[in-house]
Protein backbone atom coordinates (compact mmCIF):
# COMPACT_ATOMS: atom_id res chain seq x y z
CA UNK A 1 0.00 0.00 0.00
CA UNK A 2 1.22 3.53 -0.86
CA UNK A 3 0.76 6.32 0.90
CA UNK A 4 1.13 9.82 0.10
CA UNK A 5 2.89 11.98 2.51
CA UNK A 6 3.50 15.73 1.78
CA UNK A 7 4.04 15.24 -1.83
CA UNK A 8 5.79 11.49 -1.46
CA UNK A 9 4.91 7.91 -1.54
CA UNK A 10 5.89 5.74 1.10
CA UNK A 11 4.75 2.21 2.04
CA UNK A 12 2.09 1.90 4.85
CA UNK A 13 5.53 0.45 7.26
CA UNK A 14 7.13 3.61 6.34
CA UNK A 15 3.99 5.97 6.14
CA UNK A 16 5.37 8.10 9.87
CA UNK A 17 4.47 11.40 11.08
CA UNK A 18 6.17 13.07 13.78
CA UNK A 19 5.41 12.68 17.32
CA UNK A 20 5.39 16.42 17.90
CA UNK A 21 2.47 16.82 14.73
CA UNK A 22 0.08 18.60 16.33
CA UNK A 23 -2.63 16.50 14.93
CA UNK A 24 -1.53 13.86 16.88
CA UNK A 25 -0.74 15.98 20.05
CA UNK A 26 -3.78 18.23 19.97
CA UNK A 27 -6.40 16.72 17.23
CA UNK A 28 -5.29 20.25 15.30
CA UNK A 29 -6.63 19.24 12.28
CA UNK A 30 -9.37 18.21 9.55
CA UNK A 31 -10.24 15.67 7.42
CA UNK A 32 -12.33 13.72 4.72
CA UNK A 33 -13.44 10.52 4.53
CA UNK A 34 -14.49 9.93 0.58
CA UNK A 35 -15.06 6.94 -1.18
CA UNK A 36 -14.76 5.64 -5.26
CA UNK A 37 -16.59 3.29 -7.27
CA UNK A 38 -15.65 1.21 -10.21
CA UNK A 39 -12.86 4.30 -11.03
CA UNK A 40 -15.04 7.04 -10.15
CA UNK A 41 -14.66 9.39 -7.11
CA UNK A 42 -18.26 10.43 -5.98
CA UNK A 43 -18.35 13.74 -5.00
CA UNK A 44 -15.26 14.50 -5.03
CA UNK A 45 -15.30 18.43 -5.28
CA UNK A 46 -18.35 18.88 -2.76
CA UNK A 47 -15.93 16.56 -0.12
CA UNK A 48 -12.84 19.19 -1.54
CA UNK A 49 -15.03 22.32 -0.54
CA UNK A 50 -15.20 20.77 2.80
CA UNK A 51 -11.95 20.02 3.67
CA UNK A 52 -11.02 23.50 2.59
CA UNK A 53 -14.42 24.80 4.91
CA UNK A 54 -13.33 22.93 8.01
CA UNK A 55 -9.72 24.60 7.37
CA UNK A 56 -11.27 27.86 7.19
CA UNK A 57 -12.86 27.65 10.23
CA UNK A 58 -9.67 26.36 12.07
CA UNK A 59 -7.70 28.90 10.16
CA UNK A 60 -5.49 26.26 9.00
CA UNK A 61 -3.73 27.15 5.91
CA UNK A 62 -3.60 24.17 3.21
CA UNK A 63 -0.57 24.54 1.47
CA UNK A 64 -1.93 23.10 -1.76
CA UNK A 65 -4.67 24.31 -4.25
CA UNK A 66 -7.98 22.38 -4.39
CA UNK A 67 -6.61 21.01 -8.14
CA UNK A 68 -3.41 19.93 -6.59
CA UNK A 69 -5.26 18.02 -3.41
CA UNK A 70 -7.64 16.40 -6.10
CA UNK A 71 -4.34 15.59 -7.95
CA UNK A 72 -2.65 13.93 -5.24
CA UNK A 73 -5.97 12.25 -4.40
CA UNK A 74 -6.46 10.39 -8.15
CA UNK A 75 -2.70 9.77 -8.07
CA UNK A 76 -3.00 8.20 -4.53
CA UNK A 77 -5.88 5.60 -6.10
CA UNK A 78 -3.78 5.06 -8.89
CA UNK A 79 -0.20 4.44 -7.20
CA UNK A 80 -2.83 1.75 -5.14
CA UNK A 81 -4.87 0.86 -8.46
CA UNK A 82 -7.37 0.19 -6.43
CA UNK A 83 -11.07 0.50 -8.51
CA UNK A 84 -13.35 0.41 -5.51
CA UNK A 85 -11.49 2.74 -2.55
CA UNK A 86 -12.58 4.63 0.85
CA UNK A 87 -10.25 7.41 0.72
CA UNK A 88 -9.07 9.06 3.85
CA UNK A 89 -7.33 12.76 3.38
CA UNK A 90 -5.79 14.19 6.45
CA UNK A 91 -4.53 17.86 7.08
CA UNK A 92 -3.14 18.24 10.26
CA UNK A 93 -1.44 21.64 11.82
CA UNK A 94 1.90 19.79 11.47
CA UNK A 95 4.88 19.31 13.42
CA UNK A 96 5.84 21.86 15.96
CA UNK A 97 6.84 22.73 19.60
CA UNK A 98 4.89 21.36 22.25
CA UNK A 99 1.92 24.06 23.42
CA UNK A 100 -0.86 25.19 21.73
CA UNK A 101 -0.18 28.06 19.85
CA UNK A 102 -0.18 27.34 15.98
CA UNK A 103 2.69 29.35 15.56
CA UNK A 104 4.97 27.02 17.07
CA UNK A 105 4.08 24.72 13.85
CA UNK A 106 6.82 26.27 11.77
CA UNK A 107 7.14 23.42 9.06
CA UNK A 108 3.20 24.07 8.19
CA UNK A 109 0.43 21.19 7.30
CA UNK A 110 1.04 17.85 6.87
CA UNK A 111 -0.85 16.04 3.84
CA UNK A 112 -1.44 12.30 4.19
CA UNK A 113 -4.00 10.49 1.64
CA UNK A 114 -5.03 6.91 2.66
CA UNK A 115 -6.21 4.76 0.21
CA UNK A 116 -8.30 1.49 1.29
CA UNK A 117 -10.88 -0.44 1.79
CA UNK A 118 -13.41 0.07 4.39
CA UNK A 119 -16.76 -1.87 5.72
CA UNK A 120 -17.72 0.24 8.72
CA UNK A 121 -20.70 -2.28 9.79
CA UNK A 122 -20.68 -6.11 8.76
CA UNK A 123 -22.33 -7.43 6.10
CA UNK A 124 -25.20 -8.91 7.75
CA UNK A 125 -26.05 -5.53 9.32
CA UNK A 126 -26.98 -3.75 5.73
CA UNK A 127 -29.50 -6.96 5.23
CA UNK A 128 -30.88 -7.23 8.83
CA UNK A 129 -30.74 -3.87 10.11
CA UNK A 130 -28.88 -1.92 13.03
CA UNK A 131 -30.10 -1.36 16.28
CA UNK A 132 -29.31 1.77 18.10
CA UNK A 133 -29.66 3.76 21.21
CA UNK A 134 -29.49 7.14 22.06
CA UNK A 135 -26.63 8.08 24.50
CA UNK A 136 -25.76 10.10 27.35
CA UNK A 137 -22.78 12.06 25.64
CA UNK A 138 -24.64 14.93 23.44
CA UNK A 139 -23.07 16.55 20.16
CA UNK A 140 -20.49 18.95 20.80
CA UNK A 141 -22.27 22.34 20.80
CA UNK A 142 -22.03 24.31 17.41
CA UNK A 143 -20.85 27.05 19.64
CA UNK A 144 -17.99 24.94 21.07
CA UNK A 145 -16.39 22.70 18.24
CA UNK A 146 -19.11 23.31 15.77
CA UNK A 147 -20.19 19.74 14.25
CA UNK A 148 -19.63 20.86 10.52
CA UNK A 149 -16.19 21.02 10.69
CA UNK A 150 -14.87 17.87 10.02
CA UNK A 151 -11.72 18.27 12.77
CA UNK A 152 -9.36 15.48 13.91
CA UNK A 153 -11.12 15.16 17.45
CA UNK A 154 -13.66 13.03 17.17
CA UNK A 155 -13.37 12.13 21.23
CA UNK A 156 -17.18 13.28 21.13
CA UNK A 157 -18.28 10.61 18.68
CA UNK A 158 -15.87 8.13 20.23
CA UNK A 159 -17.45 8.25 23.39
CA UNK A 160 -21.16 8.11 22.28
CA UNK A 161 -19.94 4.81 20.28
CA UNK A 162 -18.63 3.26 23.44
CA UNK A 163 -21.81 4.06 25.41
CA UNK A 164 -23.65 2.40 22.51
CA UNK A 165 -21.44 -0.58 22.27
CA UNK A 166 -21.51 -0.92 26.16
CA UNK A 167 -25.35 -1.22 25.84
CA UNK A 168 -25.03 -3.60 23.56
CA UNK A 169 -26.79 -1.14 20.08
CA UNK A 170 -24.71 -1.43 17.07
CA UNK A 171 -24.72 2.28 17.01
CA UNK A 172 -25.73 5.68 18.73
CA UNK A 173 -28.38 8.70 18.49
CA UNK A 174 -26.37 11.72 19.57
CA UNK A 175 -28.92 14.59 20.79
CA UNK A 176 -28.21 18.22 20.47
CA UNK A 177 -27.61 20.40 23.44
CA UNK A 178 -31.69 20.92 23.53
CA UNK A 179 -32.85 17.39 23.19
CA UNK A 180 -33.43 16.72 19.61
CA UNK A 181 -32.07 14.17 17.62
CA UNK A 182 -28.71 15.32 15.63
CA UNK A 183 -27.22 12.39 13.96
CA UNK A 184 -25.64 9.03 14.66
CA UNK A 185 -20.99 8.96 15.55
CA UNK A 186 -20.71 8.86 12.25
CA UNK A 187 -24.00 8.55 9.68
CA UNK A 188 -26.54 10.97 9.39
CA UNK A 189 -30.18 10.18 10.33
CA UNK A 190 -33.40 9.91 8.14
CA UNK A 191 -36.75 8.40 9.34
CA UNK A 192 -40.14 7.90 6.97
CA UNK A 193 -43.26 8.62 7.58
CA UNK A 194 -46.26 7.84 5.81
CA UNK A 195 -44.32 8.23 2.49
CA UNK A 196 -42.14 11.61 3.74
CA UNK A 197 -38.84 11.22 4.63
CA UNK A 198 -37.50 13.38 7.56
CA UNK A 199 -33.47 14.58 8.20
CA UNK A 200 -32.32 16.88 11.12
CA UNK A 201 -31.23 20.51 9.68
CA UNK A 202 -27.72 21.23 9.77
CA UNK A 203 -28.10 23.24 12.36
CA UNK A 204 -27.19 22.73 16.26
CA UNK A 205 -25.14 19.20 16.48
CA UNK A 206 -25.74 17.78 12.44
CA UNK A 207 -23.42 17.47 10.19
CA UNK A 208 -24.72 18.34 6.72
CA UNK A 209 -23.30 15.09 5.16
CA UNK A 210 -22.68 14.61 1.53
CA UNK A 211 -24.53 11.26 1.20
CA UNK A 212 -27.59 12.52 3.03
CA UNK A 213 -27.18 15.26 0.60
CA UNK A 214 -26.91 13.04 -1.96
CA UNK A 215 -30.20 10.85 -0.20
CA UNK A 216 -32.34 14.05 -0.35
CA UNK A 217 -31.46 14.96 -3.98
CA UNK A 218 -32.73 11.36 -5.19
CA UNK A 219 -35.78 11.62 -3.05
CA UNK A 220 -36.91 15.13 -4.31
CA UNK A 221 -36.26 13.84 -8.21
CA UNK A 222 -38.39 10.85 -7.62
CA UNK A 223 -41.19 13.19 -6.13
CA UNK A 224 -40.58 11.98 -2.21
CA UNK A 225 -41.37 14.92 0.23
CA UNK A 226 -37.81 15.33 1.64
CA UNK A 227 -38.17 17.56 4.93
CA UNK A 228 -34.85 18.63 6.94
CA UNK A 229 -36.80 19.17 9.65
CA UNK A 230 -35.67 18.80 13.87
CA UNK A 231 -36.96 15.74 14.97
CA UNK A 232 -37.65 14.18 18.48
CA UNK A 233 -36.51 10.56 19.94
CA UNK A 234 -40.53 10.44 19.98
CA UNK A 235 -40.80 10.95 15.78
CA UNK A 236 -38.18 8.08 15.28
CA UNK A 237 -39.80 5.83 17.26
CA UNK A 238 -43.09 6.01 15.88
CA UNK A 239 -41.67 5.97 12.53
CA UNK A 240 -42.49 3.56 9.70
CA UNK A 241 -39.03 3.20 8.56
CA UNK A 242 -35.29 4.69 9.60
CA UNK A 243 -31.65 4.57 8.19
CA UNK A 244 -28.08 6.24 8.43
CA UNK A 245 -25.88 7.66 5.77
CA UNK A 246 -22.62 8.23 5.42
CA UNK A 247 -19.61 7.87 3.40
CA UNK A 248 -18.02 4.76 4.54
CA UNK A 249 -21.90 3.33 5.62
CA UNK A 250 -23.20 4.09 2.60
CA UNK A 251 -26.91 3.64 3.40
CA UNK A 252 -27.87 1.33 6.02
CA UNK A 253 -31.06 0.38 7.60
CA UNK A 254 -31.96 0.46 11.15
CA UNK A 255 -34.69 -1.90 12.51
CA UNK A 256 -34.34 -0.95 16.41
CA UNK A 257 -34.65 1.96 18.51
CA UNK A 258 -33.79 2.36 22.25
CA UNK A 259 -35.85 -1.07 22.79
CA UNK A 260 -39.19 0.04 20.15
CA UNK A 261 -39.15 -1.98 16.89
CA UNK A 262 -39.22 0.29 13.91
CA UNK A 263 -41.82 -0.55 11.49
CA UNK A 264 -42.21 -4.35 10.82
CA UNK A 265 -38.52 -4.75 12.66
CA UNK A 266 -37.10 -5.40 8.65
CA UNK A 267 -35.34 -2.56 6.23
CA UNK A 268 -38.36 -0.47 5.08
CA UNK A 269 -39.48 -0.29 1.22
CA UNK A 270 -38.35 3.33 0.64
CA UNK A 271 -35.37 2.37 2.65
CA UNK A 272 -34.38 -0.55 -0.06
CA UNK A 273 -35.56 1.67 -2.66
CA UNK A 274 -33.10 4.91 -1.92
CA UNK A 275 -30.10 2.50 -1.61
CA UNK A 276 -30.79 0.74 -4.85
CA UNK A 277 -31.04 4.45 -6.55
CA UNK A 278 -27.98 5.68 -4.56
CA UNK A 279 -26.47 2.63 -5.92
CA UNK A 280 -26.96 3.81 -9.14
CA UNK A 281 -25.74 7.17 -8.73
CA UNK A 282 -22.48 6.27 -7.45
CA UNK A 283 -21.62 3.75 -10.62
CA UNK A 284 -22.39 6.66 -13.30
CA UNK A 285 -21.18 10.22 -11.16
CA UNK A 286 -18.02 10.93 -9.73
CA UNK A 287 -14.67 11.90 -11.43
CA UNK A 288 -13.15 9.34 -13.58
CA UNK A 289 -9.86 8.07 -13.14
N1 LIG B 1 -21.73 12.62 10.73
C1 LIG B 1 -20.46 12.57 11.17
C2 LIG B 1 -20.15 13.00 12.55
C3 LIG B 1 -19.43 12.11 10.29
O1 LIG B 1 -18.18 12.07 10.72
C4 LIG B 1 -21.13 11.77 8.59
C5 LIG B 1 -22.08 12.23 9.49
C6 LIG B 1 -21.56 11.42 7.20
O2 LIG B 1 -21.14 12.40 6.28
P1 LIG B 1 -20.81 12.06 4.76
O3 LIG B 1 -20.39 13.34 4.19
O4 LIG B 1 -19.71 11.02 4.77
O5 LIG B 1 -22.04 11.53 4.16
C7 LIG B 1 -19.77 11.68 8.99
C8 LIG B 1 -18.76 11.13 8.02
C9 LIG B 1 -13.56 7.88 8.86
C10 LIG B 1 -14.97 8.21 9.15
O6 LIG B 1 -12.93 7.16 9.63
C11 LIG B 1 -15.55 9.38 8.65
C12 LIG B 1 -16.87 9.70 8.93
C13 LIG B 1 -17.61 8.84 9.67
C14 LIG B 1 -17.04 7.65 10.18
C15 LIG B 1 -15.71 7.34 9.91
O7 LIG B 1 -13.02 8.32 7.84
N2 LIG B 1 -17.42 10.90 8.47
Amino acid sequence: MKIYINGKFCEKENAKVSVFDHGLLYGDGVFEGIRSYNRRVFKLKEHIDRLFESAQSIILKIPMSKEQIIKATIDTLKANKLDNAYIRLIVTRGEGDLGLDVGKCYKGATIIIIADRIALYPEKLYREGLTIVTVPTVRNLPEALNPQIKSLNYLNNILAKIEASNAGYDEAIMLDSLGYVAECTGDNIFVVKDGHLYTPPQCMGTLRGITRDSILEIARKNKVGAHEHVITRHEVYISDECFLTGTAAEIIPVVKVDGRIIGNGKPGKLTLSLTKKFKELTLKDGVKY
